[in-house]
C-alpha cells in the first residue's frame, strides 16, 4: 500500500505537536507543520514521485532535511525520531494537547511547570486551582478545561463498546424479566449481540407480543435501568447501571420474522438483501414482504429468505462478507456447534496459575461430556505464573498417567503450554517435549519486535518437531492490546506446511483467532483448534465464545481439531 500525502502529513504535524510539548526550537516546530501543510496539499502523490526517483526536495516547504524525512515515512511508514520522542514524552500529553482550548505549548507548560502527565493530574491541578497560576491561564481557561476534561470522558463513553461476555451476564436475567410478561409471545436479543460480534456498541432486544401487553412499562421499570432516554409504545432505550444502553422494540407477531431479520443486520446484510427483494419487484422492511401493497411474508425469518430466493443464512454470517453469494450458489458452510466439540486442548491447573487441580479440571470436562482434555500448565519461562520446569513436569506426566489409570470416560492428555523464546526456541528440551500428547506454544514476551522479526521468531518456533498448537496467535487483548506486528500470510503459509494447527482462544477478551483469520486458515486448509485457556473450571464454558467466533469465521466441524474422536485425534497429532 502507498503511503498517501495526508499520511506523511499526519505524521509531521503529530512530530510538530510533541516538539512543541518538548519544548523544542520553535522555527523547528514551525518547519515541521509548514511542511505537513503543504505535503497535505500537494497535488502529486509523493509515494509516486519517489518511486520515479524524482526529487522531493523540490516541494515548497520540504527542503533537503524534511525531504529525506518524507522518503522515510513513505519507505518504513514511519519516522524514527518521532518514535523515540514518544518513548521519552508520557503518553497523557498528547491527551492533554488534543483538549479543545490546550495545545501542545500550554500543555508544555503544564507539564514542565506542574509535572502534569495525564488528564486526570490535570483536573486535581485545575480542581486546586493551581492551573490559573500559571502565565496564559486564569480562573476562566481552568473552568473550561474542566469542563473539556468532562466532555472528553462522555465521549469516550459513548464510543465504548462492550465485551460480549458481559452482556451476555446481563442478558439472561432481562430477557427472563420480560418474558415473564402477560402479552408477551416471544422475546430474543437481536443486533449484533445475535451475530456474536466480540464487542457491542449496544443490545438490541425485539418482542413479539400482543397489543396492550404493557410490555414497555414493565422494561424501562427492571430494577437494573438506571436512565430512560426514551419511551414510547413500539420502542424504547434505557440505560443500566454498567452503562449498557438496551433498545426494545415490540412488534405483532405477524411481523416477528421480519423485525428480527431487519434489527439482526447487519445493516450491510439487509441492504443487500433488500436489493435483491427490490429486483424481485418486493419491498422488505421491518414489518414485512410486501408485493404490490400486499404483504406476502413477515413471520418467521425463514420465509424472508426464502421469499427472495435463498436459503436460510445464519446471524453469524450476515455481514455482507460474502455470504450472500455462497446462499445463492448454494454453498453455505453447515457452521459448527458447541455440541460438535469433543474436548478442550488448553487449560491449566494450580501447578501453575490455574485455581482448580488436576483432578477437578479432569472431573469438570468429564462432567461436560468431553471425551478428552489436555492439561497445558506454563513452562518455566513465564515465572509470575510459576511455570514448570522439566522436574516438575515429568512429575505432573506421572500424576496424569496414574489418574487416568483411575477416570471413565475421559482421557487426559498431556501437555504444555510452552514459550516460543525471543530467538524462536522452545523453552523446554526435545526430550521432556517428546514425552508429551501435544505442545501448545505461545509468545508471551517481546510484543514489540518488528514484524519481520515476529513472523521469524514463531515459524522458527513452528519448525520444532514437537510444536503442535500455536495459542492465542496474534497476542491481542481486547480493548487493552493491539497484536503484535505480525506477517500473517507468511506465518499461516508455514503453519500449512508443516501441519501446524492455530488455535481460537476463547478467552472472552483475547478470542484470537479473529473471525478473519479463522475464515482465511480454514480456507488455506489449516487447521484450527478451539481451546479455553481455562484457569478454573467454570472457565470450560467459555468455549461458547471461542465456538461463536469460529462461526463467524465460517468454520465447519471438518476445520477444527477438537471435533475429532479422541482416536482420530492422536493419530493427526502424531503425525506432525
Ligand atoms: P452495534 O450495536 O454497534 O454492536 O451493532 P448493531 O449491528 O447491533 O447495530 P445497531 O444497534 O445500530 O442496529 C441494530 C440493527 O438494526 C442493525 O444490525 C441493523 C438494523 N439497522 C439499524 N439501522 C439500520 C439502517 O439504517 N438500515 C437498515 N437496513 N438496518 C438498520
Ligand atoms: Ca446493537
Ligand atoms: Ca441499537
Amino acid at each position: 500500500m502507498p503511503v498517501h500525502n495526508k499520511e506523511i502529513a499526519a505524521v509531521f504535524y503529530e512530530y510538530a505537536d510533541l516538539l512543541e510539548i518538548d519544548g523544542a526550537n520553535h522555527y523547528r516546530v514551525r518547519a515541521y507543520r509548514n511542511a505537513a501543510r503543504n505535503i497535505s496539499s500537494y497535488p502529486h502523490s509523493l509515494s509516486d514521485m519517489l518511486n520515479r526517483g524524482e526529487d522531493l526536495s523540490q516541494i515548497p516547504g520540504l527542503g533537503k532535511d524534511l525531504a529525506k524525512k518524507a522518503s522515510e515515512v513513505i519507505k518504513s511508514g514511519k519516522l524514527e525520531q518521532l518514535e523515540e520522542l514518544k518513548k521519552r514524552l508520557p503518553e497523557g500529553l498528547i491527551q492533554i494537547s488534543r483538549l479543545p482550548g490546550l495545545g501542545p505549548k500550554r500543555t508544555s507548560s503544564l507539564y514542565y511547570k506542574l509535572g502534569i502527565t495525564s488528564l486526570k493530574q490535570l483536573e486535581e491541578a485545575a480542581r486546586e486551582e493551581k492551573v490559573r497560576q500559571l502565565t496564559g491561564f486564569n480562573a476562566k481557561t481552568e473552568a473550561k478545561i474542566l469542563e473539556d476534561i468532562q466532555h472528553h470522558r462522555e465521549s469516550e463513553e459513548s464510543n465504548k463498546r462492550y465485551k460480549l461476555s458481559l452482556v451476555q451476564e446481563l442478558v439472561r436475567p432481562l430477557l427472563d424479566y420480560l418474558r415473564r410478561t402477560k402479552g408477551v409471545i416471544q422475546v430474543e436479543a437481536a443486533g449484533s449481540y445475535r451475530r456474536q460480534k466480540e464487542t457491542l456498541g449496544d443490545l438490541d432486544l425485539l418482542v413479539a407480543h400482543k397489543k396492550g401487553s404493557g410490555v414497555m412499562e414493565r422494561f424501562v421499570e427492571y430494577e437494573d435501568v438506571v436512565h430512560i432516554a426514551s419511551k414510547g409504545s413500539t420502542r424504547s432505550t434505557i440505560l443500566l447501571r454498567s452503562g449498557l444502553q438496551v433498545d426494545l422494540r415490540a412488534v405483532e407477531e405477524a411481523s416477528y420474522g421480519a423485525a428480527l431479520h431487519y434489527f439482526t443486520g447487519s445493516k450491510s446484510h439487509n441492504i443487500a438483501i433488500r436489493r435483491i427483494g427490490l429486483k424481485q419487484g418486493l419491498k422488505i422492511n421491518e414489518y414485512g414482504i410486501f408485493k404490490d401493497e400486499k404483504k406476502v411474508a413477515g413471520k418467521t425469518e425463514n420465509e424472508v429468505y426464502a421469499k427472495v430466493g435463498l436459503p436460510y443464512i445464519q446471524p453469524e454470517l450476515r455481514e455482507n462478507k460474502g455470504e450472500i453469494e455462497a446462499a445463492q450458489r448454494g454453498q453455505l458452510p453447515r457452521l459448527i456447534t458447541l455440541k460438535d466439540i469433543r474436548g478442550d486442548l488448553h487449560a491449566h491447573t494450580t501447578e501453575t496459575d490455574g485455581h482448580a487441580s488436576l483432578e477437578e479440571m479432569a472431573e469438570a470436562a468429564r462432567k461436560k461430556g468431553y471425551e478428552y482434555l489436555a492439561i497445558t500448565d506454563h513452562s518455566r519461562h513465564v515465572t509470575i505464573a510459576r511455570g514448570i520446569d522439566e522436574k516438575r513436569l515429568l512429575k505432573q506426566i506421572e500424576s496424569i498417567d496414574s489418574l487416568n489409570q483411575k477416570l471413565k470416560g475421559i482421557t487426559i492428555l498431556k501437555g504444555i503450554e510452552v514459550d516460543i523464546l525471543e530467538d524462536g526456541s522452545l523453552d523446554l528440551p526435545h526430550e521432556v517435549l517428546k514425552r508429551l500428547d501435544l505442545v501448545v506454544c505461545a509468545v508471551h514476551y517481546k510484543f514489540n519486535l518488528t514484524a519481520e522479526k515476529q513472523t521469524q521468531r514463531i515459524i522458527k518456533g513452528i519448525d520444532n518437531p514437537y510444536f503442535t498448537i500455536l495459542t492465542h496467535p496474534t497476542g491481542r487483548i481486547i480493548g487493552e492490546r493491539e497484536a503484535y506486528s505480525l506477517n500473517m500470510e507468511e506465518l499461516m503459509t508455514a503453519a500449512r506446511e508443516t501441519g501446524t494447527v492455530l488455535e481460537i482462544n476463547s478467552q472472552p477478551d483475547r478470542l484470537d483467532l479473529t473471525d478473519i483469520y479463522a475464515k482465511i486458515a480454514s480456507e488455506m486448509g489449516i487447521l484450527i483448534s478451539i481451546s479455553t485457556d481455562a484457569h478454573n473450571t467454570n472457565e470450560l464454558d467459555f468455549m461458547r465464545f471461542g465456538v461463536g467466533q469460529a462461526r463467524r469465521g465460517w468454520l465447519e466441524t471438518t476445520n477444527v481439531l477438537n471435533t475429532r474422536s479422541l482416536k482420530k485425534l492422536k493419530q493427526i497429532m502424531n503425525k506432525n
